[in-house]
């Protein structure tokens, strides 16, 4: 183990328990050193979550996570990767309901799209998504980042 960071996100399903959800990663010993509100636009989201772009919920992933504003935050705290993957529970709030009923998508997510957070999945995930939401690169206009995405 050893401090890490990761790229936390409170999904528009539950924005507004923002509060509540940042409370709850700070009692497990998770400190926010960043934190962004903000609307995504669809070609930032299917630029973001573009591992899963031939999946057949990924339109209707884009329109959930256009439909409000999301908050970006970096996690920092002993092994915060899967610290706050175990403190969000299962991909799917009814499982989570099921096996994990204190983790923040049983409380705060509904079914197996609209599961209130996000989260870095190893520390190279999180490194990526970091600068994704706070890196210099987040000040290059999207379709400029696409562009340059297919050359790296
Ligand atoms: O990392 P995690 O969010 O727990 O799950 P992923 O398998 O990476 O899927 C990312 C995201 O895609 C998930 O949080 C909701 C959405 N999704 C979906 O809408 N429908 C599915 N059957 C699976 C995933
Ligand atoms: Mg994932």
């Amino acid at each position: 183990g050893g401090r890490q960071r990761t790229l936390a996100m409170i999904k528009p399903d539950a924005a507004a328990s923002e509060e509540e959800i940042v409370a709850l990663a700070h009692r497990h010993g998770l400190r926010v050193v960043a934190r962004r509100r903000l609307n995504l636009s669809p070609a930032e989201v299917r630029l973001f979550y573009r591992e899963h772009r031939a999946r057949p919920f990924f339109p209707s992933l884009v329109s959930f996570m256009t439909s409000g504003p999301v908050v970006a935050l970096v996690l920092e705290g002993e092994d915060a990767v899967p610290a706050w993957r175990e403190l969000m529970g299962p991909t799917n709030s009814q499982t989570a309901r099921a096996v994990a009923r204190a983790s923040i998508r049983a409380q705060y997510g509904t079914d197996g799209q609209r599961n209130a957070v996000h989260g870095s999945d190893s520390p190279c995930s999180a490194q990526r998504e970091v600068s994704f939401f706070f890196g210099a690169r987040s000040l290059v206009p999207i379709q400029l980042r696409l562009i340059f995405d297919r050359m790296v």
